[in-house]
């Protein structure tokens, strides 16, 4: 049985590819696309998710706008994703209407609609719209199966020497979804920064020849540019697919079971996903892990497959 997933998301480059790999890949039911303000303005990252979904023929998927802003602080453009927050590529006009419901709304009833335990939420931007939903509909938190966010890390930041983008633009809101017993697996950087789109990666992309495949290159080719100029990388890590990697094949992601907890207060380190390895200080019912490992190869087998599949999709009508 395919697992079902909300992706609840800011696109992005590697959003976009997160998409991709949720309705490419069979072993996946993707039920519901929300978007967040995050990597660009709400508007912005709506637009561009209604045109990746068009592009790549992802249709008869609800799709939602969720929360403009952080809960408490003033939300910030990333630095790699520039002016659009797709930039590198031509978006088609969508196909697709947006769900009238809020974001949070289409969270809250696809959760309190299906069979307990069934859907994973899927977060790959700001936890604002999870945390909302929680506030608003606290039975959320024991229905999901669990929560598998692409966020924080424990050994590395991006935001600043300690977080990582999208715990820090909304802090208070990961704080929420850290805290509450649900289960939580952080995709952290230490795991993302393992998928780059090297060269190969690149060359098996541009092998497959379609109008999606050409799509992504479009998308890797500003992100790797980006990536060079703004954080010193040869090659873009390809954040987000990983948390849906995650989901299709846990075994691609090395975990550890750790208490963590989102640093709310801190002049340095806010936003921080502080994460307890002392063996003596993990309880035997920890409900939080953290990821540390990738099997690349796999990881990027499973996302060329799904681009592929896709791309052939939508060529044959
Ligand atoms: C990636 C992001 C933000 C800033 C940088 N420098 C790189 C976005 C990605 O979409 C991903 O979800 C997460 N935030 C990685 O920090
Ligand atoms: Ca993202």
């Amino acid at each position: 049985m395919a697992q079902k997933i909300i992706l609840d998301c800011d696109p992005g480059h590697d959003d976009a590819i997160a998409l991709m790999l949720a309705h490419g890949n069979p072993d996946i039911d993707l039920v519901a696309v929300t978007t967040v303000g995050g990597n660009a303005v709400l508007e912005k990252t709506t637009k561009n998710t209604l045109g990746i979904l068009t592009i790549a023929g992802i249709t008869g998927v609800p799709v939602a706008a969720g929360c403009v802003r952080p809960l408490i602080r003033e939300g910030e453009d990333a630095d790699v994703h520039g002016e659009s927050g797709l930039d590198g590529v031509v978006l088609p006009e969508p196909i697709m209407e947006l769900d009238r419901r809020h974001g949070v709304d289409l969270i809250i009833d696809t959760i309190m609609e299906a069979e307990p335990k069934t859907i994973t939420l899927v977060p790959t931007g700001p936890l604002t719209n999870i945390a909302m939903a929680m506030r608003k509909e606290p039975r959320i938190i024991e229905r999901v199966k669990e929560v598998v966010l692409m966020g924080g890390g424990v050994h590395v930041g991006n935001w600043s020497a300690v977080a990582e983008f999208n715990i820090k633009i909304d802090p208070e809101a990961a704080h929420i979804v850290f805290d509450a017993p649900w289960e939580v697996t952080m995709i952290g950087l230490d795991v993302t920064h393992q998928a780059l789109a090297t060269d190969e990666v690149v060359a098996r992309i541009k092998a497959l020849n379609t109008p999606l495949s050409e799509f992504v290159l479009g998308l890797f080719g500003f992100f790797q540019e980006a990536y060079r100029d703004a954080q010193g990388f040869e090659f873009p890590p390809v954040h987000d697919p990983v948390a849906v990697a995650r989901v299709i094949d846990p075994s691609i992601v090395g975990t550890v079971r750790a208490p963590i907890r989102v640093e709310i207060h801190g002049d340095y380190t806010l936003g921080m996903t502080v994460t307890e390895l002392r063996p003596a200080h993990i309880p035997a019912d920890c409900n939080t892990r953290a990821g540390l490992t990738l099997d690349a190869d796999r990881f990027w087998d499973l996302t060329i497959d799904a681009i592929e599949r896709l791309g052939k999709a939508a060529a044959n009508g």
